[in-house]
């Protein structure tokens, strides 16, 4: 019995030398530690033995199985360090390699003009609003003093939803003036800019979508002289201290009196170049005095209340900040012409 102890102990340690996987030492343990398995067998024996040789046996079985379980532990450690090492070297990461290019985007130009405008309105104390761009005709027309039968309400110039021209695409962003003047506390300072919509044929100067931002201002003794500074403010920080304006008389249904400002050309100086097509100025936003029916309408009591607006289109802003030719390229969003900006 002793011999086939010792003979166990070597062939068990010797198959375990050789193991390479887990597996390997699973089918081992059970070859000679299992149920079944030849020490378990050999053990069986020993009701065989006398009373003196049983305790000598027993001792002697006993430290071959602890042997063969501490070497099965020893190789099993052994070989999952083994398979830890190739998975790390499997999976080893070049620091070095130059990663790949991330290529990022940059600001369109319509809102590098926009975000400038905002800036200038926001340092003013201005707020900035956002609102619906399908309207009731009613804000975007009735409130603003456009009564029915006004030619910018024809179904020629305007989107509508529905048969009896209620709901419409918003053909300027003054439909959230009113929401202010319904909504704000007085005074009020807000600028809205926004996507606009007027069946247009698309040329290189017009689009049947487009981007205002109009703004107004409602308090106590708010006059034109108002309107004329903080514009002039605005123009000098868009186009350099001491540019030259100049308002002229003009007409919208929303405003009383009503004007156009041009900014003196800042190619030329005034004398007339191609920039501003001879003329010396460009012209640059409509504005005017906010019409006394427009605040009634807004609940709002024009002896007391007066205040100033204005509208500026973005595309035509962002054309003449970047000399871009044709308008649709604002839209086209071709990389070539994206990348210059
Ligand atoms: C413009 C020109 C002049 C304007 C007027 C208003 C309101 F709601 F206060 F009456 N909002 N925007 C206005 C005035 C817009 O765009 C060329």
């Amino acid at each position: 019995m002793k011999e086939q102890l010792a003979k166990i102990r070597a062939e068990a340690l010797a198959a375990l030398e050789e193991a390479k996987a887990s597996a390997d030492l699973d089918a081992l343990r059970v070859k000679y530690l299992g149920k079944k398995g030849e020490l378990t067998a050999v053990l069986k024996q020993m009701g065989k033995l006398s009373a003196e040789e049983r305790p000598i046996m027993g001792q002697l079985a006993n430290d071959v199985r602890a042997a063969l379980e501490s070497a099965l532990e020893s190789t099993s450690k052994k070989l999952e360090e083994a398979a830890l090492e190739l998975k790390l070297k499997a999976e080893v990461v070049d620091v070095t390699i130059p990663g790949k290019e991330v290529k990022i985007g940059h600001k369109h130009p319509m809102y590098i003009a926009l975000d400038e405008i905002k800036d200038i309105f926001i340092g003013m104390g201005f707020t900035v609003l956002d609102g619906p761009e399908v309207e009731l005709a009613e804000l975007n027309f009735d409130r603003l003093n456009a009564e029915e039968g006004h030619p910018s309400r024809d179904w020629s110039d305007t989107f509508y939803f529905d048969e009896d021209s209620r709901v419409m695409l918003r053909s300027q962003t003054s439909p959230m003036q009113v929401r202010a003047m319904d909504s704000m506390e007085l005074p009020i300072r807000i600028v809205a800019p926004g996507r606009v919509y007027r069946k247009d044929e698309v040329d290189a100067t017009h689009s049947p979508m487009f981007h205002q931002v109009e703004g107004m201002v409602i308090d106590k003794g708010v006059t034109m002289a108002d309107l004329k500074g903080t514009l002039n403010t605005v123009v000098e920080q868009l186009y350099g201290e001491g540019t030259k304006t100049r308002f002229r008389p003009h007409h919208f249904p929303f405003t009383e009196p009503s004007c156009e400002m041009d900014v003196q050309c800042h190619k030329c100086g005034g004398v007339g170049c191609p920039t501003c097509k001879g003329e010396g100025w460009i012209e640059l936003l409509g504005a005017g005095m906010i019409h006394p029916r427009v605040l009634e309408m807004a609940g709002i009591d024009p002896e007391v209340y007066s205040g100033w607006a204005f509208g500026i289109g973005l595309e035509r802003t962002a054309m003449r900040r970047f000399k871009i030719a044709d308008l649709r390229l604002i839209f086209e969003n071709d990389i070539r012409f994206l990348e210059q900006f």
